[in-house]
């Protein structure tokens, strides 16, 4: 599927050229150029955003040249490939459609001749009716009392997206409260239930697959507390299915009308924008989640149909690629300017890290160059008072995504101007620094002798060029989220092009889920513990104190 090994190419051979010759420049020097802002940032009117990538270590030349590795990749062909229902996870032979989840114009689109765009709209209005019927009180529990709470137990795919869009939409949630239990610990679904009255909750088991030992415990622990307080029969009120796996979720006891259908062409990591949003639109009412789904779309055709040169999704994986093979970085941070989005790295972290977390090429080789990056953040300005040391003055360069908004949803006082100095001061910062001469002068400034300045100078000092996007959004919105995480998705996607990767299975995910089905039977002492003098010893210590353990 993928084109030639991109390594091997001339263009590879000029970037490395040019990485060669020019790694020494300064952002600094870079700046001189007065109009370096213009030439390198893109102005999207319609969705509300400026993506600013001029405090990139990267010039005129480079960046044409990485233009060209992208084109001769063949992204927009493959993203073609994707959005018109190809199987393009081959090791899955699946299509990968999570755009089709969210493609507003409706257009058909065919996996294996058939439309999928009827069953997905199907669903939709499925969703659409549960929810307004939840939200309104039309539906209510098995008691005739209104449903206050939702519980979505899910985990991975099933849980990281809708968890991250329901707390970065808090502030528009007018229907049940959302709640999440994923941990197969018991402490979570403990710690939810703890504060639910079961007349009033329902909840939502999200699982594509419905065989996760995670979640079918939870869902099997909250159905026991269920049945308890209110008697089997209320498991029909109170519980819905999120799934591709009929047989099981009848086997659950769940009521077919209470089931939301996906499929196999959208993966985990992709689902959010499928009924597995459903807590989504219970928690926001549908016309946000549409909303949301419009924002993605937006992104699609922006994906689709922008040049190369102003596509954002392309230009941010040519510029993650661009330190992750060149400079060898090896980790980037994803800093939100808004407590809202207090679990978007870590619903990132995800997106990329399972998607590009691969050795194993399209020929089935081992790759010889790196591939994907270690995501990681925490919103701003709390990572200001902890890991932004490492950041400013580590060893390693850390490239990092700076996300705001220009208006906050509510005003309060001067926090967001307050937040929003800090967004800018740090992305200045982090690109100019403060050289000798500055940190000396402002030493003296307070008064400092030359000797102590002499030698707490070196320690003050800002190297600087460190790189950073900033994406600077008017506000956070349904749509504007829908679309900043289609930018991801897509920027993931071209990377895995480019890297000649499978972005869309997760082999790795899966062996975990076997791994501990073998070890469970070995703690409840059903078969022998045959494993490593390590493992051996620590299974006998944990099954000895087993048995002095309270169980509740
Ligand atoms: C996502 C992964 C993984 C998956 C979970 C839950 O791309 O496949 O995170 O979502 O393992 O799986 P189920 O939805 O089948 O329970």
């Amino acid at each position: 599927m993928y084109k030639e090994k991109l390594q091997d190419s001339q263009v590879w051979k000029e970037l490395l050229n040019h990485y060669q010759e020019n790694k020494g420049i300064h952002l600094r020097e870079m700046f001189e150029n007065s109009s370096r802002f213009n030439e390198f940032s893109i102005r999207d009117e319609s969705i509300g955003l400026t993506f600013d990538y001029s405090k990139n270590l990267i010039d005129s030349k480079g960046f044409g040249i990485l233009i060209e590795l992208a084109k001769i990749a063949g992204i927009k062909e493959y993203a073609q490939k994707m959005f018109s229902g190809e199987k393009i996870n081959w090791t899955e032979k699946r299509a990968v459609l999570h755009t089709a989840l969210r493609n507003r114009s409706n257009k058909p689109i065919f996996v294996d001749g058939q439309d999928v765009m009827p069953q997905i709209n199907a669903v939709l209005d499925k969703m659409k009716k549960f929810s307004s019927d939840l939200r309104s009180g039309k539906r209510l529990g098995a008691t005739g009392k209104k449903i206050t709470d939702i519980v979505n137990i899910g985990i991975g795919g099933s849980d990281l997206g809708p968890k991250m869009v329901c707390e970065a939409l808090k502030f528009y949630a007018d229907g049940p409260a959302a709640h999440f239990a994923s941990n197969i610990d018991g402490a979570d679904i403990y710690e939810t239930l703890k504060k639910l009255n079961a007349e009033t909750t329902l909840f939502i088991v999200a699982s594509k697959t419905f065989t996760t030992l995670e979640t079918i415990t939870n869902a099997l622990t909250a159905r026991k507390w269920l049945v308890e307080k209110l008697g089997e029969k209320a498991v029909i009120n109170h519980f819905a299915a999120l799934s591709t796996n009929t047989q099981k979720v009848k086997e659950f006891g769940i009521d077919e009308q209470n089931m939301f259908e996906f499929w196999d062409l959208v993966g985990g990591r992709y689902s959010l924008w499928s009924a597995i949003g459903l807590s989504i639109a219970c928690s926001l009412g549908f016309e946000k989640f549409k909303e949301l789904l419009e924002g993605a779309h937006y992104i699609d055709e922006h994906f689709l149909n922008t040049p190369y040169e102003k596509n954002i999704p392309i230009i941010m994986a040519l510029i993650g690629l661009w330190y992750n093979n060149f400079y060898k970085t090896s980790t980037y941070a994803v800093l939100p300017y808004s407590q809202y989005l207090h679990r978007f790295s870590a619903y990132l972290q995800q997106g990329d890290m399972e998607s590009n977390g691969k050795t194993i090429d399209i020929d089935g080789q081992r790759v010889d160059y790196e591939t994907g990056s270690i995501l990681w953040g925490e919103p701003g300005t709390n990572g200001q008072h902890s890991f932004y040391q490492l950041i400013h003055q580590g060893a390693k360069l850390v490239p990092c995504d700076f996300i705001g908004f220009i208006n906050p949803p509510e005003r309060i006082g001067d926090h967001h101007e307050k937040l929003m100095a800090n967004f800018f001061a740090q992305t200045e910062a982090l690109a100019f620094g403060l050289n000798r001469e500055q940190a000396v002068e402002n030493l003296k400034k307070s008064g400092m002798p030359d000797d102590e300045i002499k030698k707490l100078a070196p320690h003050k000092v800002f190297e600087g060029n460190r790189p950073t996007n900033s994406f600077l959004f008017n506000e956070l919105t349904p749509k504007t989220l829908g679309a900043l995480i289609a930018l991801y998705e897509h920027k993931i996607f071209a990377q895995g092009v480019l890297w000649r990767i499978n972005s869309f299975d997760q082999w790795g995910v899966e062996l975990g889920k076997v791994l501990a089905g073998v070890i469970l039977k070995e703690l409840k002492q059903e078969s022998n513990n045959p494993h490593d003098c390590s493992t051996k010893n620590l299974i006998e210590i944990f099954n000895k104190k087993t048995d002095s353990r309270k169980l509740r």
